[in-house]
């Protein structure tokens, strides 16, 4: 991967601007940083390496060289007036992990699922995610910045040690090579095309149909700590997780990390 073959493979992309390294510590940090610079609407930060990746709470990002795709873009707030923040972080987070897996089912034809709310897995095991990040100016949202990471050869996968669910990459479930620049350039036609739908029913409905482990048992770690267990039963009008528990009532969880447990066994 180098500049010249990405700027050919993304010259159809809307684009605001783009800069590539091939080593740079976060690509959300410098993302934000040229945010702050002025960065226009949906310009792009590519990393072949990432020395700092970041996942979501302060986790670690793991992009080793040559083997993974690791980008953020800049997104200026349509409306300057945010309703509901967790909302609108759950919904562009949903729309950077819609873009991948709708590719990862059009162009490569896998069976691609999201694990709400910020994972898309294949055969159940992470192959990428997806963390939001929002900058202020004043009360105002200023930029918000999206970052995807993407593991597409065997080489991007961390040692089991790292990892905090498994781990996948997509080579091994297309089992032919793949050409990363081309893949970040469907992944962006998706993206763009969806965020042009962001919050109508079309969008809540695919992304409600692509979720992971419905109707399956999970435990769900809430932000404040909190955790709390139940049948997923798909999406609420806001883009929250439904769960029923086992004392039949419904539950709506606009944020939060879900962990499979065993479906025959929910107490477990
Ligand atoms: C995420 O966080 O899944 C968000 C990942 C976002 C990465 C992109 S890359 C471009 C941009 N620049 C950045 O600095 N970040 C973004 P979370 O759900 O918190 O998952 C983090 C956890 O996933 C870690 O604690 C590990 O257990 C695991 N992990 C780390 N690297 C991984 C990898 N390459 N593949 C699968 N799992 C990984």
């Amino acid at each position: 991967m180098d500049e010249r073959t990405l700027a050919i493979a993304l010259r159809g992309q809307p684009l605001g601007a783009l800069k590539f390294f091939e080593s740079a510590g976060s690509t959300n940090q410098i993302a934000a940083q040229w945010a702050d610079e002025g960065a226009p609407d949906s310009s792009i930060v590519i990393a072949d390496e990432q020395t700092a990746g970041r996942g979501r709470m302060s986790r670690q990002w793991f992009t080793p060289k040559g083997a993974a795709l690791a980008f953020s873009l800049v997104l200026r707030p349509k409306a300057t007036i945010v309703k509901n923040l967790a909302q609108e972080i759950a919904h562009t987070t949903a729309l950077g992990a819609l873009a991948v897996c709708c590719t990862l089912r059009e162009n490569y034809n896998l069976v691609a699922e999201i694990k709400w709310p910020n994972d898309v897995l294949l055969e159940r095991r992470k192959t990428a995610g997806v963390l939001v990040e929002t900058y202020w100016e004043g009360d105002r949202p200023s930029a918000v910045i999206m970052g995807i990471g993407v593991n597409v050869t065997p080489a991007s996968i961390p040692s089991a040690s790292l990892l905090n669910y498994p781990a996948t990459a997509v080579e091994i479930h297309t089992g032919y090579s793949i050409k990363r620049e081309e893949f970040l350039s469907a992944i962006l036609s998706s993206l763009f095309s969806w965020r042009e739908q962001l919050g109508t029913a079309r969008f809540l409905q695919t992304w409600d149909e692509m979720l992971a482990f419905r109707d399956e048992w999970v435990h769900v770690h809430l932000e404040d700590g909190a955790s709390l267990e139940g049948r997923i039963t798909g999406l609420a009008p806001d883009g929250s997780l439904r769960l029923l528990d086992n004392l039949g009532d419904s539950r709506a969880l606009l944020s939060g990390e879900v962990h499979l447990r065993p479906v025959d066994n929910p107490q477990e």
